[in-house]
């Protein structure tokens, strides 16, 4: 499957921040057993890796607008399109020396996302999705899973780092959740749960409180592969609330009803 021009960028950018982080990935499991931890060190990785990604989508495309975790949002020439760049989703597996993180990079056209890449080096499996053109995990078309049933079913979340603000409803959603399912992973890397459930490896995915790079390349990967993407609260967006119900299209309602009573 041939992706546009467009796509080509992305994945060029991701490859090549992947190619550091990995690099930097190794140094990290060096430093688990120092003192200090490696939490600077982290920190330049991740800047550097959103600086290589900037260097090329920016190069290719200048007009185009830019948001990205580390340095905050730009304007372009262009105000119809804009890049939404997590250079390093899962940020403290990453700290931890846990192999389960991702580059997310999605392109947005008039407030719709139209092309995303989740680019897992440690694994090298590249997710990629262009509006209309399906999902794709490297060479192969991935597809939502086709379970029905609640009970057969896993589901992917995250729960807030240090406690946060979104911890006492999290709390809730698992209680409501875990005795009515097979099981609840928690990875630590929300763009991965995403491309997780676009290839049928979860059947669904939630999360309260997390940002628009977090989510924006996934949400579409989950679209295109078949799946269905809301927020928490009905008749909200996903990208603007920050909380998010993704799952394949048997269990969205049922997943989305547990979630939302307890919401
Ligand atoms: C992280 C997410 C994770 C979530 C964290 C955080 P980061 O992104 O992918 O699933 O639970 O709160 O938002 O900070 O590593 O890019």
């Amino acid at each position: 499957m041939q992706g546009s021009a467009n796509l080509n960028v992305m994945i060029k950018a991701a490859r090549k921040a992947g190619r550091s982080l990995v690099k930097d990935f190794r140094e990290v499991e060096n430093l688990q057993v120092s003192s200090k931890g490696p939490g600077d060190f982290v920190s330049r990785a991740d800047r550097e890796a959103e600086r290589l990604i900037k260097e090329e989508l920016r190069g290719a495309r200048p007009a185009y607008g830019w948001i990205g975790e580390e340095t905050g949002e730009e304007a372009g020439e262009d105000p119809t399109r804009r890049w939404i760049v997590d250079p390093l989703d899962g940020t403290t597996n990453f700290l931890h020396g846990l192999p389960h993180w991702a580059v997310s990079i999605a392109l947005e056209h008039k407030g719709e996302v139209v092309a995303g890449v989740v680019y897992d080096p440690a694994k090298d499996e590249l997710f990629w999705a262009e509006k209309g053109a399906g999902a794709w995990m490297n060479e192969s078309r991935i597809r939502v899973s086709g379970r029905r049933v609640m009970i057969e079913s896993i589901f992917a979340t995250g729960i807030p780092f240090g406690g946060r603000g979104t911890l006492p409803a999290t709390l809730q959603d698992l209680a409501r959740l875990m005795p009515v399912c097979a099981g609840v992973r928690r990875w630590g890397a929300a763009a991965l749960d995403l491309a997780y459930v676009a290839a049928g490896r979860v059947d669904g995915y939630w999360e309260r409180g997390i940002q628009p790079w977090d989510m924006a390349a996934g949400m579409l990967l989950v679209k295109e592969a078949g799946g269905f993407v809301g927020a928490v609260r009905e008749g909200r967006e996903p990208m603007e609330s920050g909380a998010i119900i993704a799952a394949n299209g048997e269990l969205f309602d049922p997943l989305c009803k547990i979630l939302r009573e307890a919401a």
